[in-house]
């Protein structure tokens, strides 16, 4: 009836994204706060390869090469001797082990201060608070009525740093988005930083990190990477309060004030809960609940009537709504842009 997000969650968004194929891999990254870690880990397989394959060489050069005369008739009759000159591999085996490890050390410390907070003060701030199991955000301006709060698909301007203020509401979360950075924790009671930029526009894949509960899965977010005029235009967008109700969606908004509004909140509107995503423009989200579900008119209407049956033990319970007061309530929350 309605599509659930396959892999690649991108395909949603119809414009190519930096790793379409693979959206969570952390081996491609997109931005300085990940790049740095990245070449880290490489340069580590290539180390750990050449090392593995270093004494492999050596264990067979041991085996073939450097057999002791007479161990053909069996270890029992091996003259047990030391030939002098042994210890010199010991030192030998020392000096490029411990190089190796050293240049592991200094560039791990080189690449955790070089991720530890960005070059230029960021361009912007994200309030990211982890819920079970979706993701609020709010976006603080510089005077009250310049902010406002979405849910599950963070839009931030390319090419710049944004700082992430992380929180959570219930249980321990984790915030991760792999192309453009390692995981932070959203512990409740704490607020924990963290940055991310994104180098391409583009649509990177995030995910909760932290077992959080049964529906851990499906809290699934999405970093939105824009051109700095389409950020502006998205931004702009999301601080209008909710369009005046047309009559034709009037009795949709009179349900959804009465059965929604103490969850949700529409701003502008009666709508004022806290509880649930502000549904204040819905309609500019591709997914819904965290990533689960497309934006679709089907989806909206299977989400609505009984969430349960999708996302067992989501905060939002199944409604009583009649198919017609459904239809009304879903006319409503498309005029909600
Ligand atoms: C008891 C609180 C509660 C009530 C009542 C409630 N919801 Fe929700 N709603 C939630 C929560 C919590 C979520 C997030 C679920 C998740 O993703 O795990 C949610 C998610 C949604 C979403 C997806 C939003 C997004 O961006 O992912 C829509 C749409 C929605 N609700 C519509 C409604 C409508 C319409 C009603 C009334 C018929 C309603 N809800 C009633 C708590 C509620
Ligand atoms: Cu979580």
């Amino acid at each position: 009836m309605f599509t659930m997000v396959r892999f690649p969650v991108a395909a949603a968004f119809g414009h190519g994204p930096s790793s379409t194929a693979w959206p969570m891999s952390y081996l491609t990254t997109a931005g300085p706060r990940a790049d740095p870690v990245t070449a880290l880990v490489w340069g580590l397989i290539l180390l750990s390869i050449a090392v593995s394959f270093l004494i492999a060489v050596l264990v067979v050069w041991g085996v073939l090469v450097r057999r002791v005369p007479g161990s053909d008739e069996g270890v029992a009759s091996m003259a047990v001797s030391r030939p002098a000159g042994g210890l010199k591999w010991i030192w030998i085996g020392l000096v490029p082990t411990v190089g190796a490890l050293v240049v592991a050390l200094i560039w791990t410390i080189y690449a955790i201060r070089a991720v530890d907070s960005p070059g230029q003060s960021p361009a912007l701030t994200i309030e990211v608070t982890g819920h079970q199991w979706w993701w609020e955000l709010r976006y603080p301006g510089s005077s009250p009525n310049a902010n406002f709060t979405s849910a599950n698909e963070i839009h931030i301007p390319v090419g710049e740093p944004v700082l992430i203020e992380l929180k959570a509401a219930d249980v321990i979360h984790s915030f991760w988005i792999p192309a453009l950075g390692g995981k932070t924790d959203a512990i409740p009671g704490r607020t924990n930083l963290t940055w991310i930029q994104a180098d391409r526009p583009g649509v990177y894949r995030g995910q909760c990190g932290e077992f959080c509960g049964l529906q851990h899965a499906h809290m699934a977010l999405v970093v939105v990477a824009d051109p700095p005029e389409a950020f502006e235009a998205w931004r702009q967008a999301q601080l209008r309060p909710a369009p005046q109700a047309h009559d034709t969606v009037r009795a949709g908004q009179a349900l959804f004030d009465a059965h929604c509004g103490a969850c949700h909140t529409v701003s502008g509107t009666a709508a004022g809960g806290i509880v649930g995503p502000d549904l204040t423009h819905v309609m500019s989200r591709s997914t819904l609940a965290a990533g689960m579900l497309r934006n679709t008119r089907a989806a909206r209407l299977g989400w609505i009537s009984n969430p349960q049956a999708l996302k067992p033990g989501a905060r939002m319970p199944a409604t009583d709504l009649s198919a017609r007061e459904l239809a009304g309530v879903e006319s409503y929350l498309e005029t909600l842009r």
